[in-house]
């Protein structure tokens, strides 16, 4: 067989706006696996673009993006494109950003921002009030060394997070880049607490792409979208704003699953045109309810755009402190 197979495969044109050498990476463990790629995380030497509090003397952590050993090609297409769109919408600190890539002399990896404490979702579940905490970094064993003291998420940091991703989706929609899949599984928490919108330079096929079908976790991604993209597969901004409503219902209920007595798309869709709504979660406020609702209007033209939903967030956030 080739032995350059899986290696020098590919040739890409060279971007010397962001080439990285190889050699200044060091790849760690697997973060996690998508259906067409792979998340490794890594270090890196002399990143020209590192914040400095992420950088301390040992280099910076970084997430590398790659193609699994068994990819195809529309795999690889899709890797490039999401390199490529990243480049184009270019940075904001509510998204996570593009760093570089090493795609010369070997397989491509499309190197981004590390978010340390994972997905907003699992997020908020380990952080709801009451709940003991494990440590990330304990050997797996419950004792009292991996116990901390139950961490302050009120609704003042709730809200924070709904403002951060609200902006995120604005500076998103600026740059035309309709996002498709926003859910709390796709806002990645970096440090500080800062929300970053991951995967919106992912390629989604909608007329290819199953989105009846359960994700890698069981559940369905109908959930989260709006009746247009339910019935005739229409996507816009004002459908992510949709799915921002539902993403703000999981963010006041600390990452509980929505409708959960509902089993298919067609039965989802038939509850939304009769106009019910979830209720709204026991922690949350009735001004922010209000905003959910506002983005659950059936007709996608009287949901506030990310710019209001920005201005809202901003005003609620002001009358609390
Ligand atoms: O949801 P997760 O725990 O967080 O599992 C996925 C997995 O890799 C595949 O996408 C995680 N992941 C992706 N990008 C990053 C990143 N930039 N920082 C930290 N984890 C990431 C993601």
């Amino acid at each position: 067989s080739d032995p350059t197979q899986g290696f020098n495969e590919y040739e890409f044109p060279l971007d010397s706006n962001w080439e990285i050498p190889r050699q200044q990476l060091v790849l760690g463990s697997i973060l996690g696996e998508g259906a067409f790629g792979r998340v490794v995380m890594a270090e890196a030497d002399g990143l020209p673009r590192s914040p400095p509090s992420s950088n301390n003397g040992m280099g910076t952590i970084v997430a590398v993006k790659m193609v699994k050993e068994e990819h195809t090609d529309a795999d690889m297409a899709s890797l490039v494109r999401e390199m490529e769109v990243m480049k184009m919408i270019g940075k904001h600190i509510n998204i996570i950003n593009l760093l570089g890539c090493c795609s010369q002399s070997g397989p491509l990896w499309v190197i981004v921002e590390y978010a340390p404490h994972g997905n907003l979702k699992d997020f908020l579940k380990q952080n709801r009030p009451g709940q003991l905490q494990r440590r990330s970094d304990s050997d797996g064993y419950l004792d009292d060394k991996s116990m901390q003291p139950q961490q302050q998420l009120g609704e003042k940091e709730l809200t924070m997070f709904a403002f951060q991703i609200a902006r995120g989706m604005e500076y998103l929609a600026s740059r035309r880049c309709i996002h498709r899949d926003l859910a709390a599984r796709n806002v990645l928490v970096s440090e500080g607490y800062v929300m970053k919108i991951a995967d919106f330079g992912l390629a989604r096929d909608i007329q290819d792409t199953d989105y009846y079908r359960k994700n890698t976790n069981g559940r369905l991604p109908i959930k989260w979208m709006a009746p247009e993209s339910l019935q005739e597969k229409f996507y816009d901004s004002q459908s992510d704003v949709w799915s921002y409503g539902v993403l703000l219902w999981e963010i006041m209920t600390y990452g509980e699953q929505p409708y959960p007595n509902i089993m298919s798309a067609e039965e989802l869709y038939s509850y939304l045109i009769t106009g019910q709504r979830m209720e709204k979660p026991p922690k949350c406020s009735l001004n922010i309810y209000v905003v959910m609702r506002q983005c659950w209007h059936f007709e996608s033209c009287a949901r506030p755009t990310f710019a209001e939903l920005v201005e809202s967030f901003d005003g609620i956030l002001q009358q609390a402190s």
